[in-house]
């Protein structure tokens, strides 16, 4: 029996890193041979909680031997994925992001839903299949939710995402559901010892619309000016990766997820017009005020993908 890899985009993010190791789980449930894999370095949130329920770091790789079977988590698109994806099949897909351009050859299984994570896309599965998460899956899967909707913050966030969580705890006893929220964004916005790169690259997102490249990346915060204090290095790397990637667009978000405010930060003139003729708002010293637009997938890419549509 072919093992089926499952993958993560390539900056993996706490639900990202979850989802891979909970369908992991529930592939074997199914008697598949499964395992998670990564594509990158783990972000200090997602450390944290690996750390809190004693579950192993992800194996990393690069690319796979052709033919090798795939199974695709938390994103969908072909710039996000592993680069030789063309030579591989693909078996499934859980998502919970909009569908982008990926072609498949030959018929597979895809399950995305709106709901704040796909972690909680993974959960319903194996409740429909009947499969009840250990106390270490239980608390992973509501640790990704906590973590992709900010603590029920984002307006990604479902009512069925809370429930799942409710439900979960049960299995999981976290006690403080809050603390440990608080815990893991503090976890996250450690950034001390990161390099400028490492720091811009923490989460971002590339896409292609309209046949141009744009690359969307967000720093989630306690600690917002930690990133805005260091805006001059950060305006540069934004240039030099606009340039090297060939990019129409960049644009790195520093979101204050307890004062729940998006300052973002652009490198040049055609894209503070971007973002000005979008969401209508000044561009001052490389900053723009987007207010409470907290999600990326929710708040600013629909924008941005109309825009590029029409330009
Ligand atoms: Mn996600």
């Amino acid at each position: 029996m072919d093992k089926i890899h499952v993958i993560w985009h390539q900056i993996p993010d706490t639900d990202a890193t979850i989802s891979s190791i909970v369908f992991a789980e529930y592939l074997k449930y199914k008697w598949k041979k499964a395992a998670p894999y990564k594509l990158g370095n783990l972000n200090n949130e997602t450390k944290f909680i690996l750390n809190y329920v004693w579950v192993e770091d992800p194996e990393t790789i690069k690319s796979l031997p052709a033919w090798s079977k795939v199974a695709l988590v938390d994103h969908n698109e072909r710039a996000q994925t592993i680069e030789n994806i063309a030579d591989l099949e693909i078996h499934s897909i859980v998502d919970h992001h909009k569908i982008g351009n990926l072609e498949t050859q030959n018929p597979i299984f895809i399950r995305t839903e709106k709901l704040c994570s796909t972690s909680s896309v993974i959960y319903k599965m194996m409740k429909e299949e009947g499969i009840k998460p250990n106390k270490e899956h239980a608390t992973l899967i509501i640790s990704a939710i906590l973590s992709d909707s900010l603590h029920f913050r984002s307006p990604t966030t479902q009512d069925e995402d809370k429930f799942i969580v409710e439900e979960l705890n049960e299995i999981a006893k976290i006690p403080n559901i809050e603390e440990y929220a608080m815990e893991m964004f503090k976890a996250k916005s450690d950034l001390w010892d990161i390099s400028i790169e490492e720091l811009i690259k923490i989460d971002y997102k590339e896409f292609e619309v309209n046949g141009k490249k744009l690359w969307v990346g967000s720093v989630e915060t306690t600690n917002p000016n930690y990133s805005l204090l260091r805006k001059t290095e950060i305006i540069s790397g934004l240039q030099k990766i606009k340039k090297e990637a060939w990019l129409d667009f960049i644009m790195l978000s520093v979101i204050d997820i307890l004062k729940e405010k998006n300052t973002t930060i652009l490198w040049d003139e055609a894209d503070f017009k971007v973002i000005s003729d979008i969401f209508w708002v000044n561009v001052l010293d490389n900053l723009a005020d987007l207010w409470s637009r907290i999600s990326r997938k929710k708040q600013v890419i629909p924008e941005l993908t109309a825009y590029f549509n029409k330009n």
